[in-house]
């Protein structure tokens, strides 16, 4: 019922049949992010290893303790690779953790049952901040940089995306000393000890720049800056605490021959208001949350710059009738133009049943509009 309503501007399959046996899409991704024309949209989702597969809990509860399991490059190489061999993805993405590096700077990190992530103790004064350590920091990642090489081996040509926090995302965490409601620790120090969060988000740059490369070098294709909380931000404050830092990195990365040609992709959750000045950081692709219509937003943002999203993830635990609408609609918002990449808006849930994942990427393939 929903592919009659939609038709008229739907690939179906008999109008442009997708053959995977005959077609090499293994660059569709890269394609699509680099805004060139594709045969059908790509799709990958964010935290598409996790909880949410048997497969993955099946290993969680043999190894307790999350960052162990992301320090074993042979098992995180394993928990990248489940959702790869379940579903027909066009992308993956290295199984790790933005907050690691606050460890690798030297600050105990501990992820808790039911209670998430826990930095203790927390940043609270300039002289932690002064304390943290960043000449060796990216080299205390390299189990990443050893997973990575497993990865793109196992992968036969589909790409890897690399990945990162945005420093004020990470901050968020040292600062709070975990998951927050009001963010208020980090404001409170940010309006009344501006210098201290931004030698801190300095110390973030500096590492994750290293760290970026050191992946580049190690395989990935493409890399993902993740700033699930600067939208808790106004834009003058943004500007300052999180635009600032996350231009530092592009910089850095586009002017080394190593990375430049990597493509970077920035999801800057919930900040919609300053769309010149995410394009203007030079990126090749903005991830954008369910908020919007994706439409709308490549109204604003132009031809140039490729979209990722932007299903909300709840969806997955609709009816399978209201997914297939709202995917087919989701595509329909951007329209016929190159630069899509299907995701989610967020991450995958972990009560997400696996087949409606399956059924997505179905949907996704089926309601696909030729670029
Ligand atoms: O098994 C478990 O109990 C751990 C759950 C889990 C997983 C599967 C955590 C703890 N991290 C991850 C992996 C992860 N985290 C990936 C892997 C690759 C993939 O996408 O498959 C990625 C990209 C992340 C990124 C991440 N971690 C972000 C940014 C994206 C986002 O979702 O907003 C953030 C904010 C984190 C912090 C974090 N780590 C883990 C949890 C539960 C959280 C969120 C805590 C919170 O809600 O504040």
């Amino acid at each position: 019922m929903v592919k009659d309503t939609l038709s008229t501007t739907s690939n179906s399959s008999n109008t442009h049949p997708f053959t995977p046996v005959e077609k090499d899409t293994s660059s569709l991704f890269l394609q699509a992010l680099k805004c060139q024309p594709v045969e059908r949209t790509p799709v990958w989702l964010m935290r598409q290893a996790g909880r949410y597969m048997p497969e993955y809990r099946k290993l969680r509860s043999q190894v307790k303790d999350f960052i162990v399991l992301c320090q074993n490059p042979e098992l995180a190489c394993e928990v990248t690779m489940m959702p790869l061999r379940r579903y027909r993805l066009d992308a993956a993405i290295i199984f790790s953790d933005i907050l690691l590096i606050g460890q690798a700077m030297g600050l105990p990190l501990s992820f808790q049952e039911g209670e998430g992530p826990v930095f203790a103790p927390r940043i609270e004064s300039l002289k932690q901040v002064e304390q943290l350590e960043t000449n060796e920091a990216a080299d205390k990642l390299s189990f990443v940089s050893d997973a990575i090489k497993l990865v793109v081996k196992e992968l036969n040509n589909i790409p890897l995306i690399g990945f990162c926090g945005s420093p004020w995302t990470v901050a968020t965490y040292m600062v709070e000393g975990g998951t927050s409601k009001d963010f208020s620790k980090i404001k409170t120090l940010a309006w009344q000890q501006p210098e201290t969060v931004e030698l801190l988000l300095d110390k973030l740059s500096e590492t994750t720049i290293k760290y970026l490369k050191a992946q580049v070098k190690a395989g990935v294709k493409a890399l993902m800056i993740f700033d699930t909380w600067g939208g808790i931000l106004s834009d003058h404050a943004y500007k300052r605490f999180s635009l600032a830092a996350v231009q530092k990195i592009v910089k850095a990365l586009k002017a080394d021959e190593a990375t430049k040609s990597t493509p970077i992709i920035f999801f800057a959750k919930g900040k919609y208001t300053l769309f010149s000045d995410l394009v203007a950081l030079g990126i090749e692709g903005l991830s954008i949350d369910w908020t919007v219509d994706l439409g709308w937003v490549r109204e604003q943002v132009g031809q140039k710059i490729a979209l990722q999203g932007n299903l909300d993830p709840t969806l997955l635990m609709a009816t399978p009738d209201m997914l297939q609408q709202e995917v087919a609609r989701v595509i329909q918002s951007h329209g016929k133009q190159p630069g899509h990449i299907f995701n989610l808006g967020h991450g995958i849930l972990p009560q997400t049943p696996p087949e409606q994942v399956e059924r997505l990427i179905e949907w996704v393939e089926m309601y696909s509009l030729r670029t």
